[in-house]
């Protein structure tokens, strides 16, 4: 591996519905990059460690209720506080591999009825994926896979417009992957697709902001 000082980290984004996989598919995903040699982290939005992160896990688990608008600036706001070390982590080198980020806080406010344009202006200037894996699968197929939790959101209905909602989103940066798929094929195409978008950050492609 070639790993000149200068080169950038990825920033690759997981998105989809609840119980898609994505969490499977980002723990594999890093083992992967790391046994490669490749410097890289695995992060997830919403980061409950923080302040703002712990409104937000309350909100979630029902403990708490909040205005829709204000919800939704909260989960904003959790990644603005990530963004500066986000974005020194990338110039340093570092991969990120991002479990859930923008996408995931436009489709889950408007799937409530808020408008989009309004739910996507907190976002911009938060940094832009270079690569969002869309990991698809239908709700009925999702809410089938061991059932939902017992947390806010996780609810046929509600997933069902969260769907449409993400299909409003996609633009260039997206790769659309089945995953309904048996675990190793989703798991084969996401490094496929990895590989080749951490050697075009490598390469100097630069960094970017929302929206593209
Ligand atoms: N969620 C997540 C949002 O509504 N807005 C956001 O900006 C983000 C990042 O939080 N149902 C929702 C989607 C999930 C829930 O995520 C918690 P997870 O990946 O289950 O911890």
């Amino acid at each position: 591996n070639n790993h000149s000082s200068d080169s950038r980290g990825a920033l690759i984004v997981l998105e989809g519905l609840d119980r898609c996989g994505k969490t499977t598919q980002s723990s594999r995903l890093l083992s992967y990059l790391e046994e490669l040699g490749h410097t890289v982290e695995s992060w997830r939005f919403p980061d409950r460690t923080t302040n703002v992160g712990q409104m937000i896990s309350s909100y979630l688990a029902n403990k708490s209720h909040l205005d829709d608008h204000t919800i939704h600036l909260l989960f904003s706001a959790n990644r603005w506080e990530k963004r500066s070390l986000m974005e020194s982590k990338l110039k340093s080198g570092t991969t990120l591999i991002i479990d859930r980020y923008s996408y995931s806080g436009v489709s889950f406010s408007s799937a409530k009825g808020l408008d989009v344009e309004w739910c996507k202006a907190p976002e911009i200037g938060l940094l832009a994926p270079d690569l969002v894996l869309y990991l698809e699968i239908s709700p009925e197929n999702a809410a089938e896979r061991g059932g939902y939790g017992e947390e806010r959101y996780e609810q046929l209905e509600f997933q069902k417009k969260v769907a449409q909602s993400y299909k409003t989103l996609r633009d260039a940066s997206w790769k659309i992957i089945d995953a309904t798929l048996p675990i190793e094929d989703v798991e084969k195409q996401v490094r496929d697709t990895v590989l080749n978008c951490v050697e075009t950050c490598r390469e100097g492609k630069p960094l970017s902001e929302l929206w593209l």
